[in-house]
């Protein structure tokens, strides 16, 4: 496939420092040699100049460092567009995953028809008001949700984003800390979502056959494919900053990234909330090898093999 990658150097979505250093862990752990091993033709648009201080001031109290958030999505939204308006398949390396404000925004722009496949522990759904943190890494999807829209407070920083999602067109995978501002939500809105409790009853199989039927029945529309690390079990992923026991095997999420790939339809890739700060050397090793692992699956690097176009038998 073509691929047109960018770092996230962000962090100031959350409290710790970071995953400013994601991108750069991915890249220094093979990524792209991975990517371009098996057949793909990658375009590296190289990492965003993010600004990540602290706001100097326009701290609301509901929301932390919203100017800095805000600033960075724009950039990022305007890089997605650029990228998917070239045709390739973005993949945008994060950074905490407030990222995805632009990473969809952005999106959105090009393809107005776009569902979202959210694979994370959290629900990242809380409004500025929900919120009992104040990390925007835990509300990306309050500020895209249209029915959402009347209880978004007006947080500075924001002005350029217009809700471009309705509750049907997103699904989650992967749930088990999930706040009850984010339950209310999901419920009163009918967001579809499978917990661990559903991947345990149903399987990853089921559970990834309602998900894409749920968002997509006709199979016809652009998927964005939000990837929170911690989706995985922590000792899968430990090197990130909010890990939660009983998360994903690497089996299961192989699976959701090979079963994505055959959709033919994967049309953006968040990776978001690899932390190289935090765990040991052999911690943020393991968690960009996983990392990797599930990236290379997203582009039809599949668990029975693959060859790259043009190969023959020698
Ligand atoms: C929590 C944690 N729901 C919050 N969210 C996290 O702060 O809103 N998201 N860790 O990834
Ligand atoms: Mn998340
Ligand atoms: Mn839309
Ligand atoms: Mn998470």
């Amino acid at each position: 496939a073509k691929i047109g990658l960018f770092g996230v150097p962000f962090s100031k979505g959350q409290q710790r420092d970071g995953t400013e250093k994601g991108p750069g862990a991915l890249r220094k752990g093979g990524l792209l040699k991975t990517l371009t091993s098996i057949g793909h033709d990658v375009l590296d648009y190289g990492d965003l100049p993010l600004d990540f201080s602290d706001d100097k001031e326009g701290q609301t109290g509901v929301a932390k460092n919203p100017k800095t958030v805000g600033h960075a999505s724009k950039m990022i939204a305007d890089k997605v567009s650029e990228v998917v308006k070239s045709g390739r398949t973005c993949l945008a390396l994060g950074g905490d995953h407030s990222m995805a404000i632009g990473t969809i925004y952005g999106q959105h722009q090009v393809q107005p028809d776009q569902v979202v496949l959210w694979i994370d522990a959290h629900a990242d759904i809380n409004t500025p008001l929900t919120s009992g943190s104040g990390n925007m890494h835990g509300m990306p999807l309050s500020f895209l949700v249209k029915e959402l829209d009347p209880y978004l407070p007006k947080i500075p920083g924001f002005e350029f984003v217009k809700p471009c999602l309705t509750a049907k067109d997103i699904a989650y995978i992967g749930l088990r800390d999930v706040d009850p501002g984010e339950r209310y939500i999901i419920e009163k809105l009918g967001i579809t979502a499978f917990s661990m409790q559903e991947v345990d009853k149903y399987g990853i199989n089921e559970v990834m056959t309602r998900a894409l039927k749920a968002i997509d029945p006709e199979g016809k529309r652009p998927i964005h494919l939000s990837f929170d690390v911690d989706s995985l079990d922590p000792s899968l992923a430990p090197s990130t900053g909010t890990p939660v026991l009983g998360g994903l095997s690497l089996r299961e999420g192989l699976y959701i990234a090979e079963e994505v790939a055959d959709t033919g339809r994967l049309s953006v890739i968040d990776v978001a909330e690899v932390n190289p700060s935090l765990g040991s050397e052999q911690d943020v090793e393991t968690t960009v090898r996983n990392t990797i692992e599930f990236i290379t699956k997203c582009f039809g690097n599949r668990r029975q093999g693959a060859y790259p176009p043009g190969y023959h038998i020698p």
